[in-house]
């Protein structure tokens, strides 16, 4: 290993996997940040000597509990449930929380590495935390859900306030148990304070928060075409999920003229090769939103569209594909065969739904690639806005709200250009991570030895 760059990240992941074994993904996450932030760390001793890549891939803190909630006939069940709270070098600790099986320790400990760049990129002042649990909302009934969230909170409210941690959603976690889980706070503290994101319009929720991620992302891509004086009108796109991201990105893509030809679930996706519509997608919020269906149906609906049991998307040839329902999602010969099939542009509104070898390839073939930490910031950008109106106690239009998300995914375009431009081209992940680093970075020293 000639290059001491690669040298320095090597040694540093192998003492990083040392002392977090067993957490790939905490791993991967921070393998792609230290990649693009070692040259900026070896060039200032000020950042090795306050060792501030250590720093930042320790959490401040990690709080596990347990949560014992009753089922409806009488049964009692326990779930684990964590809060990663990160760093709060910027504000206070900010990110949403995830309900399902597969949530371990290393997925939230990689989103809420993820979420300090991100949230630095939004411009903001908000740290970066993660929580979630195993416990699986679907199948449960609404009771069941409430009771889970309610006990949930009894724990965590501890742990949370709109000056310390403020939590919102993310998969499993959307308008019904924020719902609770606010009402559990509120009754715990007797107070009503902004303390969760998300919220519903009658109770300090903002306009625009539900849509926000997936139309953020679809600006993202949009201020990627602009760059190389190119349009996402016209294009054609995949998407995978079907969830609150995936539902209001195929939305804005096809409000700015892209035909959306796929979506997804943990079933299998779509292909509706005469695109979808305003009117398909109403069909889907409802499904997906009120039914708690499965995306299968929609081909049983139109009959232009076919489902694929089992599969993803990304075999579909597409100029533009956005990857929006959970991490990994894109493997390395998916990444191949996007790009074979004439791929122009990744938008990553999942959290780091491409493997690490994918985003390479992305890279290295000169795509326009947006990584999650810049093209998804759009929705906890707006839950920061959120907080603004809560603080502020007003709201704002759903026209004010969307020219400041429109501003601030242009805000980080412009940043992640100023760091990732060179001679040889566009690099959007070291532009993000490096844009989103300095700043968290600077502060840290800023504040000594905490
Ligand atoms: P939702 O729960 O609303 O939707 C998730 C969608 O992804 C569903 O269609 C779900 O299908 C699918 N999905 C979830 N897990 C898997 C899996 N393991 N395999 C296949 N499909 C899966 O979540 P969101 O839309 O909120 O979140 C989607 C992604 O966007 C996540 O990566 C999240 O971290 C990220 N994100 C979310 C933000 C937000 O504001 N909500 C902000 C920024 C990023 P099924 O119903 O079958 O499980
Ligand atoms: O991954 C994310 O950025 C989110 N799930 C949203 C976090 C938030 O606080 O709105």
């Amino acid at each position: 290993m000639s290059n001491p760059t690669d040298k320095a990240v090597e040694e540093f992941m192998s003492g990083l996997i040392h002392r977090n074994p067993a957490e790939e993904e905490f791993h991967q996450a921070v393998r792609e940040v230290v990649q693009s932030v070692m040259p900026v760390v070896l060039d200032k001793k000020a950042y090795q000597d306050a060792q501030i890549l250590e720093r930042m891939t320790e959490p401040d803190r990690i709080v596990i509990f347990r949560v014992t909630w009753e089922t409806d006939d009488g049964q009692l069940r326990a779930n684990r449930a964590w809060r990663v709270q990160f760093n709060n070098a910027i504000g206070p600790y900010k990110g949403g929380l995830r309900f399902h099986p597969s949530v371990t320790q290393s997925i939230l400990k990689f989103l809420g590495f993820e979420q300090v760049f991100k949230n630095s990129l939004t411009g903001l002042p908000m740290g970066g935390a993660k929580g979630g649990s195993n416990f699986n909302p679907k199948g449960k009934s609404e009771r069941e859900v409430m009771r889970f969230c309610q006990s949930r909170m009894t724990e965590l409210h501890r742990h949370s306030g709109k000056d310390t941690d403020i939590p919102a959603g993310d998969i499993g976690v959307g308008a019904r148990e924020i719902s609770y889980l606010f009402g559990q706070f509120k009754r715990l503290e007797n107070g009503f304070t902004g303390v969760l994101t998300g919220k519903g319009l009658e109770f300090g929720g903002s306009l625009l928060r539900k849509e926000a991620t997936g139309y953020g992302c679809v600006y993202f891509c949009e201020n990627m075409f602009k760059h190389i004086d190119d349009s996402i009108e016209g294009k054609s796109v995949s998407i995978s999920g079907s969830g609150n991201v995936a539902i209001y990105a195929a939305e804005k893509a096809i409000e700015l003229g892209a035909k959306v030809v796929t979506l997804s679930d943990s079933g299998g996706f779509i292909y509706d090769q005469d695109g979808s519509d305003q009117d398909k997608l109403a069909f889907v919020k409802d499904l997906k939103e009120g039914k708690r269906g499965r995306i299968s149906e929609y081909a049983d609906k139109y009959s232009g569209a076919e489902f694929h049991a089992g599969q993803r998307p990304w075999g579909v040839p597409v100029d533009v594909a956005l990857p929006c329902a959970t991490q990994n999602e894109i493997s390395v010969d998916e990444a191949q065969t996007l790009l074979d099939n004439g791929v122009k542009a990744v938008g990553e509104g999942a959290n780091m739904p491409t493997v690490l070898d994918g985003a390479h390839l992305f890279t290295d073939a000169g795509i326009l690639y947006g990584p999650a930490k810049a093209a998804n910031a759009g929705g906890v950008a707006v839950s920061g806005l959120e907080q603004s109106q809560n603080s502020a106690r007003l709201s704002w239009s759903r026209e004010e709200v969307d020219e400041r998300l429109q501003d601030i995914m242009k805000n980080i375009h412009e940043r992640c250009v100023e760091f990732g431009e060179t001679k040889d081209g566009m690099n959007y992940v070291n532009g993000s991570n490096v844009g989103g680093f300095i700043k968290v970075a600077d502060a840290m020293l800023a504040h000594g030895a905490v």
